[in-house]
């Protein structure tokens, strides 16, 4: 088989080819319109803000190891958390979801590229733009504590606080302006999903044979349309209010800081199945290719995935039961947020159906996805929990809240990003990650997420309030903040081991070939890496396993789906 893996030039190509052939390579991906290379600069762009968000979140751990710590000052811990959470949330989950997006939609259903690859370049470059200025602000932000000021008002950015009484500097103005500008590249990546979706699809590629991570992506997307509008008006006002002697968020002029808060949630929440729907994407596709069996229930997932997306803008209060809403109000938004738990939960019960009684490989894509299953699980019921108004008020803004969301966050949404990473990084670059350093990677990252998040539950139960700086020793919150910070070291290791994966497997794993790992959807019917143009000929769809088909013309439980 000919050797395609991807071109990667390095220092004996310069040495050869001159810095001239390494330019022209820089020039090719900085003008690229390919919804590929245009995947792989957002994966690579939200790779290197994990890193950075991550070490933010070791710094602060290493504050709150012991009580009474000055490891950085007030003002620094309060920029370290802030950006730690706006940095994972906007510059990495996001964007790399998007990335697995923009490179696998237009494969899976048969397409040359995106509906449209110039918006589809703009709205990576506009996404870019928006991360650097917001990490700028480390350089040119002018807060309380001098040149320099990143900001420091939460990744919620409550008013009054980021009022320019409370916040004379530019740290707010950067993580206003940098959002909207990120904002934008994100709804045109929607509005190409979309396009793409109802429009691009194959001969055959009806909806109801679209492979599910395709599904999922046009419910993101749709939800991203509707959820992204209402956080960019709301920081155009905030800068208003800022600049312009506008009161929206103002209440000693008529405004409402409660008005931001609706705001920011009316986002906030649905923003969370903007980022957990393509982790179930991504599982939905890598879970059945290790059964060997199609996933249990392709309709039931689909119907909870949109029910999903509905139901999620009508929860967003539920990060308000202490703000004194009435009890009719409180009731609402207890019994809307656990009907989305009914959507989860049919999804947990087909992922498990899926698994029954297959022939399991447990190779790295297939650990990531059945911890992810557990770890849904668990993250779902201290939600259902947290859901409970009563319960809420006792543990609102509690390290219990930051399990339960980091829970999700990591334990859901980024266990199934490394899972996809393992699955497909074979058709991008053309070679297999190493399996042994996967299993390291996994193992380490298992428990090291357990051993944090875990144990974060109980100094939550023990009273340990978020975003304080330090706290004193008599609390009994030693111990067990010392436990966190060695879980988190564990996961940065896990990490370390991973990035090093992905650097060593471009030039020596294993070549892939096309279809590695035998699955049945049509980016494995093309080479790997796949050619500019996609595919040669136009595929013709007959089911939902259009690859399955051709490999197995005369398989015995395979039937024609209308
Ligand atoms: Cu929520």
């Amino acid at each position: 088989m000919a050797d395609q893996t991807l071109p990667i030039p390095g220092p004996l190509d310069e040495q050869q080819g001159g810095n001239a052939a390494f330019l022209e390579w820089m020039h090719s991906w900085a003008v690229t319109v390919d919804h590929k290379k245009l995947g792989i600069l957002y994966i690579v762009y939200s790779l290197f803000f994990l890193l950075v968000g991550g070490v933010e979140a070791l710094i602060f751990r290493i504050q709150l190891a012991f009580p009474y710590s000055h490891f950085v000052s007030p003002g620094v811990y309060d920029e370290l958390f802030t950006m730690h959470g706006t940095t994972m949330v906007f510059l990495v989950g996001m964007p790399i979801l998007f990335g697995f997006a923009n490179y696998l939609v237009p494969l899976m259903i048969g397409a040359r590229d995106m509906a449209f690859p110039r918006l589809n370049a703009l709205s990576f470059w506009l996404t870019a733009f928006g991360g650097f200025m917001l990490y700028f602000s480390f350089i040119g932000g002018f807060g309380l504590y001098g040149m320099g000021s990143a900001p420091d008002v939460g990744w919620f950015a409550y008013a009054p606080l980021t009022g320019k009484a409370f916040n004379p500097g530019h740290n707010v103005d950067y993580w206003a302006l940098s959002l909207i500008v990120a904002g934008f590249g994100t709804l045109g990546t929607a509005i190409n999903i979309v396009a793409t979706t109802i429009t691009m699809r194959c001969r055959g590629m009806k909806l109801s044979r679209m492979p599910l991570f395709v599904w999922l992506m046009l419910v993101v997307s749709a939800l991203t349309l509707v959820t992204i509008t209402p956080l960019t008006a709301a920081q155009v006002m905030l800068l208003i209010d800022r600049y312009l002697g506008g009161h929206f968020f103002d209440a000693t002029a008529g405004g409402s800081p409660l008005l931001w808060i609706h705001f920011f949630w009316i986002f906030g929440h649905p923003e969370v199945y903007v980022l957990v729907l393509p982790a179930f994407a991504i599982a939905n596709e890598v879970i059945p290719v290790f059964s060997r069996k199609a996933i249990f229930g392709y309709t039931a997932m689909v119907a909870a995935s949109v029910g999903i997306g509905f139901v999620s803008l009508a929860v967003w209060a539920h990060h308000m039961f202490t703000v004194g809403m009435s009890a009719f109000s409180n009731s609402f938004f207890v019994l809307s947020t656990q009907v989305v738990g009914i959507f989860t939960g049919i999804k947990i019960f087909n992922w498990i159906a899926t698994m029954w009684g297959g022939r399991i490989r447990f190779a790295t894509p297939m650990l990531f996805c059945t911890a992810f299953i557990f770890q849904m699980l668990i993250a779902g019921m201290t939600g259902i929990m947290l859901s409970v108004a009563p319960w809420d008020w006792q543990l609102h803004n509690s390290y219990f809240l930051i399990a339960h969301f980091h829970y999700v966050l990591v334990g859901a949404i980024v266990f199934c990003i490394f899972a996809g990473f393992y699955y497909w990084y074979p058709k991008a670059i053309g070679r297999m990650l190493d399996e042994r350093l996967g299993k390291w990677h996994f193992w380490l990252f298992f428990i090291g997420f357990h051993v944090t998040f875990d144990t974060m539950h109980f100094v939550g139960l023990e009273g340990m309030p978020r975003s304080i700086y330090t706290y004193p020793a008599d609390r009994g919150w030693q111990g067990l903040n010392i436990i966190i910070s060695i879980g988190a070291f564990i996961q940065a290791i896990a990490v370390l081991v991973f990035v090093w994966n992905l650097i060593r497997s471009a030039r020596h794993g294993k070549i892939a070939g096309n279809d590695p790992w035998d699955a049945w959807t049509l980016e494995w019917a093309t080479p790997s890496p796949p050619p500019a143009y996609n595919f040669s000929k136009e595929p013709v769809v007959r089911s939902r396993r259009p690859l399955w088909d051709i490999k197995h013309p005369n398989d015995p439980d395979w039937k024609y789906e209308p």
